[in-house]
């Protein structure tokens, strides 16, 4: 038999078991010219599929007009942003503005509600320097008993220690805050099960305050790391800075946290390196960093009660430095706070399984997964199992104690997922592979528990994996993406600086399958976190016309229909401004040069995705206003001369025409 001749009947016959309705039969009456009398066979022969890429091409295509099963919330890396995709048609569907302009949303672009985020959250970094970039690394979807809501997303910039709070009724950032005291985080943002707290680990220790001084001589006594509990308010939709607090820990470099859950709810579990407390130097003739983080086998993860620290704070134990309560290290040490479990080797995620006993630890110099119990740690802990104290008098647990179990899976691996049959999915850096395994009792039992079952390669070194709701309490399975930090020669070569790649992978057989490449072209997403699509409940127009989504509520200043016209008080110029297709009213502004304008501008559309811009040409200004959005800019006409405006949507026929001048009369 030819081999394309074998190909084709097996084809045939996956294409026959997998579905009956996929064996096309001729639709159209005149056969020769139509597309659709191609029977799928024909077409997979044409394009040189394999029955498995006709198999996974089957398993990904989501049909015109039809909607995805899952939601992806990727991190826009150094965009400051963060990417809204569909699973698993692998469609991007938005990019939410998070730290960063983005002027098709029109943030930061003009509006005086984006101007004052920003501002809200930036941080004095000398003479007219404002931050331009964030790096974006961990969503954090709420969560409610442990399980997503659908309701906010958090969202970290490493570079600046800043968390972005966006509301998913209207996918804006409603709230940004610079964190006190810590210049950088990574293992930000986590949320507690209810969403009472936002964490954020700090990464490079700084000396505390942050814009304060110590020579890097002075490491250990001066520089030191943090831990914040950011208080969320629900009802608000906002983290209350009052009621949150920090918590001060030794300078090793907190990584990646995850809050217990169900048996260990009110603890939290954040992996760290350089316990060694390397202050680098390559160049000066010292060992570089890179060596010297890693001298130890072990560093530790900090185990941390939250909700025994609450309740410090409110005995006024905590005090205040840079606005925020802070527990110091001696107060954790003395309540029972913070505990410190050995972990190898140059550890980098920690995982909490869905029932919350385990905590799983990846090194990344290590080749195994360690688990450990959070049962074995609360005994340890009451039993004062200690293997010995930290320089700073912190208690290390026994190892062997608190660990449960410890499986060889591969060298590199990073982070775990979960899904709904008891199995764990490790992604494994060097090896560019994922490692699916078995979690201990109650998931499986006897020698089933704590095997390494299967591993799948992928292209290229993989960094975080996400599984369908694999961090929550009840994991849906199904759907894994592996987050590619390298993809080589899957593209077409775009130049020197690649896409990175998520690969779907389907796991819901026995077998893990890889489905689907999606490069990405902002760089560089961290962690993802994937939600049933119909838990999200976004609203499709804004509620009411005249809304502020910066309050989420109707503005008294926004601009009424009937109700449009400039006033004039002294060199105050007020402009309330309505927009419906396709016109702008009034069309023409009319200041002096040197007048402060403000104009309020209010969309009173209805209709579904009915969108108008508002560009001001020359003057850097673009506004985006969905049905029933209201906003204002303001500015000062200090440039004498005629500009056009015009709405930057092409929302009509005659969208056009949807412009008006601002007319800027010199001083004479
Ligand atoms: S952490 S993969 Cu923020 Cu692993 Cu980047
Ligand atoms: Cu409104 Cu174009």
């Amino acid at each position: 038999m030819k081999p394309n001749k074998r190909l084709v009947i097996s084809l045939c016959t996956v294409l026959a078991i997998a579905a009956g309705f996929l064996i096309f039969t001729s639709i159209s009456s005149d056969s020769k010219q139509s597309n659709l009398s191609q029977s799928a066979g024909e077409i997979a022969q044409q394009r040189g599929l394999s029955p498995a890429d006709v198999n996974a091409a089957l398993k990904t295509y989501v049909p015109t007009g039809k909607y995805d099963d899952y939601i992806m919330f990727s991190s826009g890396g150094h965009s400051g942003q963060v990417l809204v995709i569909g699973v698993p048609s692998m469609r991007l569907l938005k990019v939410i503005a998070a730290f960063t302009p983005e002027p098709w949303q029109g943030f930061g672009t003009g509006s005086k509600e984006s101007a004052e985020l920003l501002e809200s959250a930036n941080m004095p970094i000398g003479k007219n320097r404002t931050l331009s970039w964030a790096d974006t690394h961990h969503p954090a979807l709420s969560e409610t008993n442990g399980d997503y809501d659908g309701k906010f997303l958090f969202i970290n910039d490493k570079a600046n220690a800043r968390i972005a709070v966006i509301d998913l009724r209207d996918f804006e950032v409603k709230q940004m805050i610079k964190s006190p005291n810590l210049i950088s985080d990574h293992g930000s943002t986590f949320v507690t099960p209810n969403t009472e707290y936002v964490i954020q680990g700090a990464q490079y220790a700084t000396p505390i305050p942050y814009n304060s001084y110590a020579p890097i001589e002075e490491y250990q006594e001066k520089y030191r790391g943090m831990i914040g509990f950011y208080k969320f308010n629900r009802k608000k939709g906002r983290i209350d800075m009052a009621r949150s607090f920090q918590i001060e820990v030794p300078p090793y470099w907190q990584d990646l946290c995850d809050a217990g859950k169900k048996v260990s709810e009110g603890w939290v579990f954040c992996g760290s390196l350089n316990s060694e407390m390397a202050t680098g130097g390559f160049g000066d003739g010292k060992p570089p960093f890179e060596a010297g983080v890693s001298q130890r086998d072990m560093d530790y993860l900090h185990v941390v009660n939250w909700k025994k620290a609450e309740k410090v704070v409110a005995a006024g134990k905590a005090k205040v430095i840079s606005g925020i309560k802070v527990i110091s290290l001696q107060t954790a040490i003395d309540e029972g706070l913070l505990y410190f479990v050995p972990e190898p080797k140059s550890p980098h995620g920690a995982d909490v399984s869905p029932d919350g006993n385990y905590i799983v630890i990846s090194g990344k110099l290590d080749t195994h997964a360690t688990i450990f119990g959070f049962d074995k740690i609360q005994k340890a802990i009451a039993s004062k199992n200690f293997e010995g104290k930290d320089p700073f008098g912190v208690p290390i647990l026994d190892f062997n104690a608190v660990k449960a179990a410890q499986l060889e899976i591969g060298l590199g691996p990073l982070h775990t997922q979960f899904d709904d049959q008891g199995y764990a999915y490790t992604s494994v850096f060097i090896e560019s592979t994922v490692a699916k395994w078995t979690l201990g009792g109650p998931y499986h039992k006897g020698d089933k528990a704590w095997k390494l079952v299967e591993k799948m390669p992928v292209h290229y070194n993989i960094g975080h994996l996400v599984c369908a709701e694999g961090d929550t309490v009840s994991p849906d399975g199904k759907y894994c993406v592996s987050l590619n930090k390298w993809a080589i020669d899957r593209f077409t070569p775009v130049g020197p600086l690649h896409p990175q790649n998520f690969q779907l992978i389907d796991v819901s057989g026995s077998k893990m399958q890889l489905l689907y490449d999606m490069p990405i072209g902002i760089g560089e997403p961290h962690y993802v976190q994937m939600i049933k699509a119909d838990k999200l409940n976004p609203w499709l127009v804004y509620p009411e016309v005249g809304y502020n989504p910066a309050t989420m509520s109707v503005d008294p200043n926004a601009a009424k229909a009937g109700k449009e016209g400039i006033v004039r008080n002294g060199n105050n110029v007020e402009v309330n401004m309505t927009a419906i297709r396709s016109h702008f009213n009034p069309e023409h502004i009319k200041v002096k040069e040197g007048d402060h304008v403000t104009i309020n501008l209010t969309s009173i559309e209805r209709a579904r995705d009915a969108t108008h811009g508002f560009a001001i040409d020359g003057y850097n200004i673009n506004l985006s206003l969905e049905p029933g959005e209201s906003s204002t800019v303001e500015f000062v006409a200090d440039k004498p001369g005629v500009y056009p405006f015009y709405c930057t949507e092409f929302c009509s026929a005659l969208h056009l025409e949807m412009a008006g001048y601002l007319l800027v009369e010199p001083k004479k």
